[in-house]
């Protein structure tokens, strides 16, 4: 039988340090992408495989694109993860790729306020989920970048954000103050698919496994 169209594997990334440190491990499973989207405006790529596709979005819609089937397979920071919930997807596998840590972050020289704390992030789920379990009353004001700014002009004590070298805190005025968790990006799976494609997923995440150094 020909290859058909709904027989093609779609795999959600998004643009910058994911597609970078992804493009290495699809390799191994034979996978490279026809075109680069740093350069090219296209959304959906082709690549060595004609039954793999590569559609471009933003991180924080992957899980949204694998949750409703949109793709099979994508790839996502355990931060977008967590914020989204992880409903209608299976996490396959850590890649150990764009580490970072998700944090509590601040002024050094300014504790937190007893009462209620006022915080500025985009990751509203896991912070409100991060206060309550510690007992602490928390306002989480939504924002969707720049976070570093609201404790700079008032608008919050404290933010919640990825932090890598702790650079941009740095340059901001900004510390570490708590470390909520750990986070890497996953390969993760609808859960229809991975009853519906299990031969040729599973092939798959064998290739992009063994590719995979800790
Ligand atoms: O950038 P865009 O608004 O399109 O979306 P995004 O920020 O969600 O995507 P992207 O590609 O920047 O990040 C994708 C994933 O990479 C995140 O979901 C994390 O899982 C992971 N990751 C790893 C990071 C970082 N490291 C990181 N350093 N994501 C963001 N940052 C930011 C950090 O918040 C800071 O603003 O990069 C800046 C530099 O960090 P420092 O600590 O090294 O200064
Ligand atoms: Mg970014």
């Amino acid at each position: 039988m020909s290859e058909q169209a709904h027989d093609t594997i779609t795999i959600a990334l998004s643009k910058g340090r994911i597609f970078k440190e992804t493009i290495p491990l699809l390799k191994a499973a034979g996978i490279e992408p026809l075109d680069d989207p740093e350069t090219s405006r296209k959304l959906i790529l082709d690549t060595t495989r004609d039954d793999v596709k590569i559609v471009i979005i933003r991180a924080t819609d992957v899980p949204t694109y694998v949750q409703y089937g949109a793709a099979d397979l994508g790839v996502t920071g355990k931060d977008v993860l967590m914020e989204h919930g992880g409903e209608g997807l299976y996490e396959l596998l850590d890649l150990h790729i764009a580490k970072c840590k998700l944090m509590v972050a601040g002024f050094a020289d300014r504790p937190l306020p007893k009462g209620t704390v006022h915080v500025a992030t985009k990751f509203v789920n896991c912070a409100r989920a991060y206060f309550a379990a510690q007992g602490q009353q928390a306002e989480i004001i939504k924002l969707y970048g720049s976070m570093e700014l609201a404790p700079l002009v008032g608008l919050a004590d404290c933010i919640v954000d990825v932090v890598d070298t702790g650079g941009t805190l740095k340059a901001n005025g900004l510390v570490p103050l708590q470390h909520m968790f750990d986070v890497s990006s996953r390969l993760v799976v609808n859960k229809a698919s991975m009853k519906t494609r299990h031969e040729v997923i599973k092939s798959m995440l064998r290739h992009i496994e063994s590719a995979v150094t800790t």
